[in-house]
């Protein structure tokens, strides 16, 4: 299946050019987007119920970076890989630097891991024991470290720490403990670098939440200094919670550092980017897109999926494909028109110009601008073609776990 041919793309141009859009400009844009894909993505994953194994997934961190390099190659924007410690944990952090340079890739967020050890029952920053929340600043600086021999500018931090019961624990408590342990890491890091603090509403902890919400994340981020900033995963927050409007607030305040894009039905569901509700990641697309005109703020754009049933290199490169098109209908709105629609009290009209602009198929000129930075038309197929699933079966057979069994 070939999802778009080189006259699609003529009439496209045609189209976008009739309608005023300064395509150079908009290719040019394309062409720079940067998606960071996660490590854990990559190896085998479920959910609390079953892993269901598939073959040829990494046996490692290496194997992991060399399906990574699979997805850049075919997209041409993902030369960045976030990894989870201790899931990638290996003896020489060098080795992996020079392993994905060797790839063209770097290795992006390091992402500690609190929540696995029985230590961390009663949470980890914010236990009540200061023995356990030694211990978890203890990896926290440890993953500092790692940050420095990876070349990783970027600390990505997401806790369990919670209550199951009203009663369990003081909120207040557990706020100034976790502040008290974020300060001595914020002030470990090189200047050169930034904490990202993701915040999600519930799960594993079931009554309350100690980072719940982005007004939770920003005020300790707040208190921490203005290279601690807030990190959106798209499946954190509660249902009907407008996140293009949080977008928008925490970009207004210069504290959005960075996405973990997937796509949720329900809970923290974790499925393909753009899956579920490819409006939504439009919208939020269309403030980050007007943010950008504004300031130079630094965002990392990462994608947080994992995948149960679908083969998971497809899965991230669909991802990628469905990001790469909800950024090129953003860049179609029509701003001018928009803003005099605004202005004028003209509602629908306005409402309008954000639906040309979704309703634009842009797929012809995504695939023309991956062909561009050397990757493929339909990335996919050329990945299904190419015969590297087959040979990864072969060579890694069963593969191995990425955490979660
Ligand atoms: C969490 C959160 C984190 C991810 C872990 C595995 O729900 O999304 O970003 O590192 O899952
Ligand atoms: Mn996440
Ligand atoms: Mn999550």
């Amino acid at each position: 299946m070939s999802i778009t041919t080189r006259q699609d793309f003529e009439d496209l141009t045609r189209r976008l050019e009739d309608r005023g859009v300064d395509l150079p400009s908009v290719e040019e844009r394309l062409r720079a987007q940067r998606l960071e894909t996660p490590s854990w993505g990559y190896g085998d994953t479920g959910t609390r119920f079953a892993v269901f194994p598939q073959r040829g997934v990494p046996r490692d961190p290496f194997e992991k970076l060399a399906d990574a390099a699979q997805v850049h190659g075919l997209t041409g924007v993902c030369p960045s890989v976030a990894i989870h410690i201790p899931w990638d944990k290996v003896d020489d952090f060098g080795d992996l630097k020079d392993h994905a340079e060797s790839l063209a890739l770097r290795i992006g967020a390091v992402n500690p891991n609190v929540f696995q050890e029985p230590e961390y029952k009663l949470g980890s920053v914010c236990n009540p024991d200061p023995a356990v929340r030694r211990k978890a600043t203890d990896h926290l600086l440890e993953c500092v470290e790692i940050a420095g021999k990876t070349g990783s500018d970027v600390l990505s931090l997401w806790f369990a720490d919670g209550t199951n019961y009203a009663g369990q624990d003081s909120f207040t408590e557990r706020r100034h403990r976790m502040v008290e342990c974020l300060e001595e890491v914020y002030a470990a890091m090189p200047g050169s670098s930034r904490m990202l603090l993701e915040y999600k509403p519930y799960e594993p902890a079931f009554y309350h939440t100690d980072l719940a919400d982005w007004g939770a994340a920003l005020t300790v981020g707040q208190r921490l200094g203005e290279r601690a900033q807030v990190l959106v995963d798209l499946g954190h927050h509660a249902k009907e919670v407008n996140i293009e409007y949080v977008v928008a607030l925490l970009l207004d305040e210069g504290r959005l550092g960075g996405f973990h894009f997937n796509n949720r039905k329900y809970g923290d569901d974790d499925l393909i980017v753009g899956s579920v509700n490819p409006f939504e990641l439009f919208l939020i697309y269309v403030e980050l897109v007007e943010a950008e005109e504004r300031s130079k703020t630094r965002i990392d754009y990462m994608i947080d999926q994992t995948h149960n049933i679908e083969p998971k290199v497809e899965a991230m490169l669909l991802s990628v494909m469905n990001l790469q098109e909800a950024y090129a209908k953003a860049l179609l709105v029509d701003r001018a028109s928009l803003a005099e629609a605004r202005h004028s009290g003209d509602v629908l009209g306005a409402h309008r110009i954000l639906l040309e602009a979704y309703a634009t198929d842009v797929r012809p000129l995504c695939a023309s601008v991956r062909e561009t930075l050397g990757g493929a038309a339909d990335p996919i197929s050329a990945f299904q073609q190419s015969g590297y699933a087959e040979k990864a079966a072969e060579e890694r057979g069963e593969g191995a776990g990425a955490g979660w069994s």
